[in-house]
């Protein structure tokens, strides 16, 4: 599990190099955006339960067919296990936001995902969709708790989404 400061040193490492000049604006740019990283995934952390919830009302309303019969959140074993995967997601996004890399989510979220959803006969696309859902939910509230954390949110839902749906290709 590697963070933005440990996958630099390491890639330099590899080929026996000093920190250059592009690893300094990098290792600056982890810095500078370190407090807001931290501030955000506190709104995370102190919201996580309402986020999930959210994002679930808001992903069945726009699918409502997953929670009718035959749907893939059909039952309530099936509705709690899907809100708990939101839940991995969301928790572990907030790791990889305060780390900076997204070495967390492949090592711990996205390795066998899709042949487990596939296995099991979960659909990725809704699945995708419910990880969007929940970073505008979190962008909401990072807004709303006046921290300025612009895009850096963004990154490890995104890298989710986009991976998970790649996957799948
Ligand atoms: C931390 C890393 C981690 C992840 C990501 C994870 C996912 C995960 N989701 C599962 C099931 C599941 N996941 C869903 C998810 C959904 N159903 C829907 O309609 C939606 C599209 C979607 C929610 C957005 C469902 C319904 C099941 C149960 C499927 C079944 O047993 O029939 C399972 C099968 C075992 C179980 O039910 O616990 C795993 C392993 N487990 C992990 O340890």
């Amino acid at each position: 599990m590697r963070d933005a400061v440990t996958s630099l040193i390491r890639n330099y490492d590899n080929t026996g190099r000093y920190l250059d000049r592009d690893a300094m604006d990098r290792l600056k740019s982890y810095f500078d955006t370190g407090m807001l990283r931290v501030q955000a995934a506190a709104v995370i952390t102190s919201n996580a339960a309402a986020i999930v919830k959210e994002a679930g009302l808001r992903l069945f309303e726009e699918q409502p067919e997953l929670i009718r019969p035959g749907g893939y959140a059909y039952t309530t074993r099936r509705y709690a296990a899907c809100l708990r995967d939101m839940d991995y997601y969301l928790r572990y996004a907030s790791y990889a936001l305060v780390a900076g890399d997204t070495d967390v989510l492949d090592e711990r979220v996205l390795e066998g995902l899709r042949e487990t959803y596939n296995s099991l006969g979960v659909p990725i696309g809704p699945t995708v969709y419910g990880i969007q859902v929940m970073k505008e939910i979190v962008k909401e509230q990072v807004e709303k708790a006046g921290i300025a954390a612009g895009s850096v949110v963004d990154q490890p839902f995104d890298y989710l989404a986009r991976e998970f749906s790649e996957q799948n290709v």
